[in-house]
């Protein structure tokens, strides 16, 4: 492509409303342009990277026997009905009525679409298992849409759907798609995390979310420095306290633990206030949490230097719906005001307690009494706990679940989600297929996505630099950019018309930088565009010499004409290994 007729809007000045860089700079290289909150316009630099990013998504669903498909955005309301789902997403849902005032989703996503075609038209077990993908635009009206491509309205993604028979032919599937995510990641030359995700209400045994790692990720991923065990921090594992280790320098003999106390502590708001008025340490005060559990109270005891994890306490409840107590709920439950609520003489409320109680001696805790709390405190003399369960947000210092190692945290793009869905859906919308006994069996179904255009900006969090995209070269918009450095010059400009004809019959993918603008401005561009091999036609071209700039690693080579092609060659191997060696 030539540079003097592209659309390549690119930047100077950095947008204002853009705050992490990966954003700023799809806008500076003129890869997209927004038209709405949250809401973009491809570019043509921009469409090139995602149809290499596509294409090699395709190519590995295809590898695993996935079949493509094109399913409709405009899904039909009584289809949500049908699995109850269509109020379960409130304002985030985009809806619309057609000219017959009937309404519509414009699809967020398609376990439904899929699972009622599927339905009508698979009745026997010989034609399990099937996986159907496909590639599209997904709706979602975002709260707060912000960092670009990360978190739009309107984004596009792989979503593919696998069918079973059972739990094993699932199994089979589950993994299948699994590593062909592993393979999907690592030739987009992303360093990336599969990390167990929280299976949720709708249950499943497997779960995982696929991170890129990247300081800007909205995830927390909390992973092992000595085995394989990763989790999203929503979902990471605490193990119990072991009796023997919790040794407390003050632990008293039963019999001596003095008795509990109640003391004023006026106005008190916060957990550090209350210790700090007490002379205790945060660690000391039991927290009293009270959720509405599927609109059950139930009141949940949580340390006071820890916090609670609200995925945990919904699973283990089993509850569909799990929400914060309002005030006026706790007045009534416990006639006293959220500070001072305590589980000290409560009857007719469900108590569970995070592990971490289990262990307290001589704490703090409401006294159910405005402005009064207790003090030297002990679980099971002062109050009984119906269930102790791990439900508090893992933290620096835990230990991994699995080798007892301590727990790394780090930020992370979900780029990928894999999910056992069981028969959710095939129950719901009545997707059974005829086994060798011509009995009915309901499908087991797994659904798996990608986020396609994340995926373009999640690459450039990872690899950028000052000057602007460092693309690794699987998905580069061009594999080289051609430079004649100064476009008056009739022999440079000459040879440039040459190398970009020869370059191109041999197969490269070149952006030839034609322009008639000042050096300076055309490598300042090139920078920022971020193709991963440069060449430059200079002053030395008079002599033969041509230069090949790396993008990644700034390496600079001056070769003569026959040398050009075999190091552009070489570089783009070296280049493109260059990713997997940082892993
Ligand atoms: C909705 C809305 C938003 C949603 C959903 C439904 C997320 C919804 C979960 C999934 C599960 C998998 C297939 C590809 C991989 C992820 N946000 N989810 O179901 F109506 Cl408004 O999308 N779907």
């Amino acid at each position: 492509m030539r540079q003097s007729q592209a659309f390549i809007p690119t930047m100077r000045e950095v947008p204002r409303d853009a705050d992490v860089v990966s954003h700023q700079l799809l806008l500076r290289a003129g890869y997209i342009r927004q038209l709405s909150s949250g809401v973009y316009s491809y570019l043509p630099l921009a469409y090139r990277v995602l149809n290499k990013i596509m294409r090699i998504v395709q190519e590995e669903m295809d590898a695993i026997g996935g079949q493509a498909v094109l399913l409709p955005a405009l899904q039909p309301q009584e289809l949500w009905q049908a699995t109850g789902r269509w109020d379960d997403y409130g304002p985030l849902m985009m809806k619309l009525k057609d000219r017959h005032e009937r309404l519509f989703a414009l699809g967020p996503t398609h376990e439904e679409v899929i699972t009622a075609l599927v339905r009508d038209e698979v009745k026997t077990y010989k034609r399990l298992p099937l996986i159907l993908y496909q590639i599209q635009t997904k709706y979602r009206d975002e709260y707060r849409p912000r960092f670009g491509l990360l978190r739009g309205r309107e984004f596009i993604m792989k979503d593919a759907y696998s069918f079973d028979r059972d739990e094993e032919g699932l199994d089979q599937s589950y993994w299948a798609m699994y590593h062909a995510y592993e393979r999907i990641f690592q030739r987009l030359g992303l360093s990336f995390r599969a990390v167990e995700a929280d299976s949720g209400a709708i249950g499943g045994s497997h779960n995982h979310e696929f991170m890129v790692l990247s300081s800007v990720g909205e995830d927390t991923i909390a992973y092992c420095s000595a085995c394989d065990y990763a989790a999203n921090v929503e979902r990471c594992e605490v193990s119990p306290p072991k009796p023997d280790t919790v040794i407390r320098d003050d632990v008293l003999d039963a019999e001596e633990l003095p008795p509990r106390k109640e003391v004023p502590t006026p106005g008190i708001r916060t957990v550090a206030e209350q210790a700090r008025m007490l002379g205790l340490k945060e660690a000391d005060i039991i927290k009293n949490v009270v959720v509405m559990a599927d609109g059950e109270p139930v009141l949940v005891l949580i340390r006071g230097d820890h916090q609670m994890n609200e995925v945990k306490v919904k699973n283990v409840l089993g509850a569909r719906q799990v929400e914060m107590a309002s005030e006026e709920d706790i007045r009534r439950l416990f006639q006293t005001s959220p500070g001072f609520v305590g589980p000290i003489g409560i009857t007719g409320i469900k108590i569970i307690a995070d592990w971490a109680i289990s262990t307290m001696r001589r704490a703090s805790t409401g006294a159910n009494r405005d402005d009064w709390h207790y003090i030297e405190v002990n679980p099971e003399r002062d109050f009984k706990v119906d269930l102790y369960a791990d439900l508090r947000v893992a933290m620096h210092g835990d230990r991994c679940p699995r080798c007892d190692a301590p727990l790394q945290f780090t930020q992370g793009i979900e780029v990928g989600h894999v999910f056992k869905l069981g028969s959710k859906y095939s129950r719901a919308l009545g997707a059974t297929y005829l086994d060798e006994e011509g009995i009915a069996r309901e499908m087991i179904m797994g659904s798996y996505g990608i986020g396609i255009s994340r995926v373009m900006q999640a690459a450039i969090e990872q690899s950028h630099d000052a000057e602007g995209i460092i693309w690794p070269m699987a998905i580069a918009p061009f594999e080289v950019h051609l430079i004649v450095a100064s476009e008056q010059d009739e022999g440079q400009r000459s040879l440039g018309e040459a190398l970009y004809a020869e370059l191109r019959d041999s197969g490269w993918e070149v952006l030839y930088d034609d322009r008639s603008e000042r050096a300076g401005v055309k490598f300042k561009d090139a920078d920022l565009i971020g193709i991963p091999l440069r060449v430059v036609v200079g002053k030395d071209s008079a002599q033969g010499l041509f230069e090949i700039k790396v993008r990644k690693t700034g390496q600079t080579y001056k070769v003569s004409r026959n040398e050009l092609e075999p190091l552009l060659r070489n570089l783009k191997h070296d280049v493109s290994a260059l990713v997997a060696d940082e892993d």
